[in-house]
């Protein structure tokens, strides 16, 4: 096979494992805590998880564990987008198993959780997973975004994990997959199976995090690589002085990519979906925004700059989200009529009349290209496709528009010409950085410590991440502990809680502490992009959102 230099010396690096889980696998014991309750709506999800609402918190510790030694049979899925380290879970989960037993055997299902549905899966062996260490992209075994959420899908996935004598299901996913690995592990314990079903946090996103989740694997490589990329931009942009660049960036409903990215680049104009969903900014107060940061420049005669727009923000603009809000019941309500229609001003005419009148006025105000993109259909867990909708421009042709009103105004006396860039696909296979091949790792070995151990309805977690990783804290936390109850599809369901950024935190407050700054100077920061091999300080640094959320104890 002909592999890259790089490749070829990301095959030898060896991951780093927290002290916990280094030593002899029959050493690691659990430490149970106390029981624990969801975050909200206690009750009724008590209810629907008879069998795992509760469940004490598990930390590893040194001590017996005299059912580490049982030969496994493990199936793993990767699940919706991908994100750098995958690879690793993978092949932490496969070395613990091997460690525990040398004829534990790993299946990998193909596609996501649709290859549990089908039972399409391929055997992970040594030399298999030896292809993939250290490795980006999730093509091991590929990913895809099917729910298991019918009484049929789950009935399937039942058949094929006992049909293929499986102790065990992992699931590597973000708040929706391990939502239905929650729901998976209390299915398979109402049927009195004992197949135990453990998750692990995976998105580039950022959003699976709370008190015991730090950050879900793959932020880490995404960030810096798109920092790398914006940066790289920032640099071009300083040197010709002539473009503004409009940059949309992947995450989804949250912003910590955006968030970070400005914490690591200093951008003239970085907006943050969370801040306008609580300022309730029209469209027209957030052009505003980035219009001011172009007149004050222009000013300075500086007719350049970036402007970096998280991708779900349209969600965030009140009267945008009102839209989509009525959009997404039409488009449930009305699916096969809709595809029926071939023409988007047929889909127009059909769609505008059943919104309220305000929302139908703004879906035909907006450039055609963002209405239809807004008609296209949603994503499996009923999500608009905010990677689809290009926002960038959006903002770059209304920020065009209201400076050609305030030049003729005598207001705006520079001159504009931007361009429009997406970054997201360009980050989720990289190489993942050291810090994400050391984390997947050690949250795959942390999966077969709780399997081989016998436990179910937990996900997987690595504590105390910006400490050295020997000094990581591995064990679980109970999938209900991360729980409370959402509208979904037009009734309530139990979730994981998303986390959004939060305007209180520590890197929300040190970013809106500078951005005023940002806005007028030419304060640009270049990361460079990732280094695999070099001094710790320049390789091994988490994030800022990392250490601003969780600062590194004072020795
Ligand atoms: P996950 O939430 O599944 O980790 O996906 C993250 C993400 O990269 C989002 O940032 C983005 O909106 C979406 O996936 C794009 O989805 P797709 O890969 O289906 O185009």
């Amino acid at each position: 096979m002909n592999i890259s230099a790089l490749q070829k010396a990301r095959y030898d690096y060896i991951p780093k494992l927290p002290q916990s889980l280094a030593r002899d696998v029959a050493a690691i014991s659990l430490a149970f805590g106390a029981p624990t309750q969801a975050v909200a709506d206690q009750e009724e999800l008590r209810e629907i998880f008879r069998h795992t609402y509760g469940k004490p918190v598990i930390t590893f510790e040194k001590g017996a564990n005299d059912r580490i030694h049982r030969p496994l049979k493990v199936g793993v899925i990767l699940s919706g987008g991908q994100a750098p380290g995958g690879h690793n879970v993978i092949a932490g989960l496969y070395d613990g198993l091997k460690k525990g037993n040398a004829g534990s055997e790993l299946y990998g299902f193909r596609g996501g959780p649709s290859g549990l549905i089908e039972d399409s899966y391929r055997e992970l062996t040594g030399s298999v997973i030896d292809l993939y260490r250290n490795t980006g992209g999730f093509d091991i075994i590929g990913s895809g975004r099917t729910k298991i959420e019918t009484p049929d899908q789950f009935a399937a996935a039942f058949e094929t994990a006992k049909r293929r004598g499986l102790n065990a299901v992992v699931i590597i996913g973000g708040d929706d997959s391990n939502t239905n690995a929650a729901l998976l592990a209390e299915y398979f314990l109402e049927r009195g199976s004992d197949i135990q079903v453990i998750g692990t946090p995976k998105t580039i996103d950022g959003d699976l995090k709370n008190t015991y989740i730090e950050a879900s694997f793959g932020f880490d490589t995404a960030v810096k690589t798109y920092s790398e990329l914006i940066g790289n931009i920032q640099r071009d942009a300083n040197s010709a002085k002539k473009y503004w660049h409009f940059i949309k960036l992947m995450g989804r409903a949250a912003s910590h990519i955006a968030l970070e990215c400005a914490l690591q680049t200093q951008p003239n104009v970085c907006l943050i979906s969370e801040e306008v969903a609580e300022k309730h900014w029209s469209l027209s107060r957030v052009v505003d925004l980035i219009c001011a940061s172009i007149i004050k420049r222009a000013d300075n005669k500086e007719n350049f700059g970036v402007v970096l727009i998280p991708e779900g923000v349209v969600e965030f603009i009140p009267e945008m989200k009102k839209l989509i809000a009525e959009l997404n019941d039409i488009l449930a309500a009305h699916e096969k009529d809709l595809d029926a229609l071939e023409s988007f001003s047929d889909q127009l005419d059909f769609t505008a009349p059943k919104l309220s009148g305000a929302s139908g006025s703004l879906l035909r105000s907006l450039p055609q290209r963002i209405a239809k993109e807004l008609l296209m259909d949603r994503d499996p867990h009923g999500n608009v496709q905010v990677s689809l909708i290009e926002t960038e421009k959006l903002l770059m042709d209304m920020a065009g528009k209201r400076l050609a009103d305030l030049k003729e105004q005598g207001i705006y006396k520079g001159k504009f010409s931007a361009l429009g860039h997406f970054f997201g696909y360009e980050g989720r296979c990289a190489f993942p950085s050291n810090f994400d091949s050391d984390y997947g790792y050690a949250l795959g070995f942390s999966a077969f410590v709780l399997i081989a151990s016998g436990e179910t309805g937990y996900l997987s977690s690595v504590r105390n991440l910006t400490a050295p990783a020997s000094a990581w804290i591995a064990g679980g936390i109970p999938f209900t502990m991360m729980m409370n109850m959402e509208q979904r599809h037009g009734s309530k369901k139990p979730v994981i809680r998303k986390a959004l950024v939060d305007l209180n935190g520590a890197p929300f407050k040190t970013f809106a502490a500078l951005r005023d700054g940002w806005a007028v100077q030419t304060d640009f920061l270049y990361p460079g992009s990732i280094q695999y091999y070099g001094p710790p300080e320049v390789c091994d640094q988490p994030t800022k959102t990392l250490m601003l959320e969780q600062p590194p104890a004072v020795s």
